[in-house]
């Protein structure tokens, strides 16, 4: 794979990662753990593998992203931000009085397609927009990232239900196995061993991949998209708070910024650093 192209997503998933940890440090709240965990599979998606146009945010045509896990909202934001739909500047007001970018994802902010942050509800948005899709005649595809502890929400599995029963395979689900949900491992508050075995046995096409490894998350995409029979599921094995030291694997980085100035430049410091 072009090793060029995979160096310039590095550089932007750095900046990304960057305007997230300053997001929640402005505002003193928000969820950098969880953000962080997405970046490199948002970057892939918005910069090399979706069909969208920050200048044409509504385009009917367009590929869908719905960021079921709402919370990770200061990674979208940023992503979108970066991608063009909508001013870098705007990010300071994250979480304040006034500002459109409120703590989980809001629509009406260019390119967001989904307000979401109750758990459990981007999947069944993603088979409904699939399905007008359908009646539509258009072959968009749509992108739901959750999260391991969204789907112990039981509307999940409502919702892969019905994208096998519609054999939905413009719907492409990718999960942020970071294996952290709010305050503890998903393993002791709600263990889901074999995974993979049960996404199939939901009738759904299943790939696993490391989801910081660019090669991976590429050929992962790529292969989806081209999976004509019923939805795929991607299992992306990540890690919360990536790219920040102090915050890797640490529950307490789930919904809490940097604690002090210097855990704040620390963070700054450890993106700064080699790219691997
Ligand atoms: C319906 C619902 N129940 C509970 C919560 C509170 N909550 C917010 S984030 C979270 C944990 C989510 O874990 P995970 O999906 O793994 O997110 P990630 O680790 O990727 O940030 C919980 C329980 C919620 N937002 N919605």
């Amino acid at each position: 794979m072009e090793q060029q192209n995979i160096a310039e997503l590095k550089k932007i998933a750095r900046i990304i990662r960057k305007h997230v940890i300053e997001m929640v440090y402005e505002a003193k709240s928000g969820h950098p753990g969880g953000s962080l965990s997405i970046t490199d599979i948002l970057t892939v998606l918005y910069f090399r593998e979706m069909n969208i146009d920050p200048a044409d945010p509504n385009n009917p045509e367009r590929d869908r992203l719905i960021m079921s896990k709402g919370h990770a909202s200061p990674g979208l934001y940023a992503t979108l931000a970066v991608k063009g739909f909508f001013p870098e500047d705007l990010l300071t007001g994250f979480r304040k009085i006034n500002s459109k970018l409120e703590g989980h994802v809001h629509r009406g902010i260019p390119g967001v397609e989904a307000s979401t942050g109750s758990l459990g509800q981007g999947l069944g948005i993603g088979v409904g927009m699939c399905l007008a899709g359908r009646l539509d005649n258009r072959d968009y595809k749509v992108f739901v990232i959750l999260g391991d502890g969204e789907i112990e929400e039981g509307n999940i599995w409502e919702s892969l239900m019905a994208g096998n029963k519609y054999r939905l395979s413009n719907l492409i689900a990718i999960l942020d196995r970071n294996e952290i949900q709010l305050d503890g491992f998903t393993r002791d508050i709600m263990p889901m061993p074999d995974l993979s075995e049960r996404f199939r046995s939901f009738g759904w096409n299943v790939l696993e991949i490391d989801g910081h490894n660019y090669e991976e998350i590429i050929s992962s995409i790529e292969t989806a998209k081209k999976h004509k029979d019923g939805p795929t599921i991607i299992i992306a094995n990540t890690v919360k708070g990536k790219g920040v030291s102090y915050m890797e694997h640490n529950p307490k980085y789930h919904g809490a910024p940097p604690a002090s100035q210097e855990e704040y430049e620390r963070a700054i410091a450890d993106l700064s650093g080699d790219l691997q």
